[in-house]
């Protein structure tokens, strides 16, 4: 019923384009103004280091996300979302270009720089006619200027959603990147559980140590999640009174994973799996939920086709269009069977700044992972000399402070979470959702494996990777535009000697 009324309605409004742009013809109107006025707004929400299933949408009990909820439920809420790297700046760095992250050099890792002859949606719908801009965190962190840019990429930064909004020249379309910096750390102690959270009943990741602390870390972790809704909230309730609502296409999502041990920074799905529900009720039918695999690089070409642009060849996502027209729910295309991403560098937490890199598929069944330099320590060094930045690539917080300091008791999750990795990874997600158990060495599972193996290389080489390609390491040699920088020589290094003291100054920085 609900569809069947959508649909009527999209017909009407279609008929009345169709009139009014008669109209204007013979009025000597330029039609190309009328087309302008039907594009939709866009109104992009990034959190900040959110997993999937963390919205009460997906079912998760101790979490209330009732803007997310209504998004979803008016919109269309996805189960299969992935980042393209599960990392601030990299991330971001692909959301804008649509590309995965290598093919973007210096853009695909943290605190990095995003080489100007990458082109993003954002200058495309400005040079469109878009009113474009931003609040809190854009692309970052790192360097733009480095890149030969002379702003963020991510349009005119603005104090708030209302001073933009405000400022939007009447008639013309806009496109707002609202990037809180929630839910990242550091958060305030016990703030979940002040709100009311109940710790008990959190859907607790299996890698982690069933503590009082870490149950209570992941409340404070929902808390901020809740924030960021709340905010959402607010500016769709600007949206809705003047108006523009349904025409507007929202999406809500986050970058990278939930700032924990083996989780942000890491392919696995604490890590790369991502909450994404759209919204936008002048074209897309609502009350769906869709099954198919997609990548947040999908994201710049479905803003350019429903601004009725055509996305630049460059752009190895695909847009969601279909997706979103189609009244289908579960699998609506069946080709999107798999997505695609990759790590570098993430923090300065090695020998000589060396990244971790690594890559991945993701289909149905199966997560297969090659990590291309088994070597190092996938969560970064422990430093014996001082304590600053052990296993930097690891948020400081009250779960690694239980991870590190009873490692003895919960040496399993200690060894996930920052031991070494073999070179292959392969998880069957059926049986084993959060993948904790490396089936890559298990004979009964190499016929999957060498397929995952190929199809991961086919990919990686159409799209040029250089870890598949000219075997180039550039990454791991070019500049870090953060802080941070030690000189770590060997012989101060270990991963046998959990630290007292965390190092706090990467809050809310990266
Ligand atoms: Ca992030």
């Amino acid at each position: 019923m609900m569809m069947g009324h959508l649909l009527t309605r999209h017909v009407v409004v279609r008929v009345a384009g169709l009139s009014l742009l008669a109209l204007a013809s013979s009025a000597g109107v330029l039609p190309a103004q009328e087309t302008a006025t039907q594009r939709p707004n866009i109104l992009f929400c990034l959190s900040d280091d959110q997993s999937y299933p963390h919205a009460s949408a997906y079912g998760e009990p101790v979490i209330h996300t009732p803007v997310f909820d209504r998004v979803a439920r008016e919109g269309v809420l996805f189960t299969q979302a992935y980042c393209a790297a599960p990392s601030c700046t990299p991330s971001r760095s692909a959301i804008l270009t649509g590309q995965d992250i290598w093919r973007l050099g210096q853009g695909g890792q943290l605190f990095g720089t995003l080489p100007a002859e990458h082109p993003v949606y954002t200058d495309l719908l400005t040079a469109n006619g878009y009113h474009v801009g931003y609040m809190d965190k854009g692309w970052a962190p790192g360097d733009v200027r480095a890149g030969g840019r002379t702003s963020d990429p991510t349009g005119t930064r603005f104090r708030s959603f209302q001073e933009f909004f405000g400022k939007a020249p009447e008639g013309k379309p806009w496109c707002f990147w609202f990037g809180s910096r929630d839910p990242h750390r550091g958060y305030r102690k016990g703030s979940g559980v002040s709100a009311g959270m109940d710790p008990s009943k959190v859907r607790l990741p299996a890698v982690f140590p069933d503590t009082p602390e870490v149950r209570s870390d992941i409340c404070d972790y929902f808390f901020e999640i809740q924030r960021f809704d709340q905010q959402v909230g607010e500016m769709l309730k600007q949206i809705e009174q003047a108006g523009q609502l349904d025409n507007t296409l929202v999406v809500i999502t986050s970058d990278n994973g939930m700032p924990f041990p083996r989780a942000k920074a890491n392919l696995y799905d604490l890590g790369a799996r991502m909450p994404l529900a759209i919204r936008w009720p002048k074209q897309v039918p609502g009350g769906r939920t869709v099954d198919d695999f997609v990548n947040l690089t999908d994201l710049a070409p479905t803003f350019l086709e429903a601004a009725g642009m055509t996305p630049p060849k460059e752009m190895t996502g695909r847009s969601l269009m279909n997706l979103l027209k189609s009244t289908k729910s579960g699998v609506v295309a069946p080709g999107r069977d798999a997505v695609y991403t990759g790590r570098e560098r993430h923090a300065w937490c090695r020998i000589d700044g060396k990244g971790y890199p690594a890559r991945m598929i993701r289909t149905r069944d199966f997560l297969y992972i090659r990590n291309y330099e088994p070597d190092r320590w996938p969560s970064g060094i422990y430093r014996m000399v001082t304590n600053e930045g052990h296993y930097g690539d690891v948020d400081a917080s009250p779960t690694k402070e239980v991870m590190l300091e009873q490692k003895d008791e919960y040496s399993r999750p200690f060894e996930l979470s920052f031991g070494k990795r073999p070179r292959e990874e392969l998880y069957d997600c059926r049986k084993d959702p959060h993948q904790l158990r490396n089936l890559a060495s298990d004979l009964a599972h190499q016929p999957i494996l060498q397929k995952l193996s190929d199809r991961l290389t086919a990919r990686l080489k159409a799209t040029g990777d250089p870890r598949e390609t000219t075997g180039a390491t550039l990454w791991d040699a070019w500049k870090y535009h953060g802080y941070n920088q030690w000189k770590i020589l060997p012989e101060q290094t270990t991963n046998t000697e959990p630290a007292a003291r965390e190092d706090v100054r990467t809050k809310k920085s990266n």
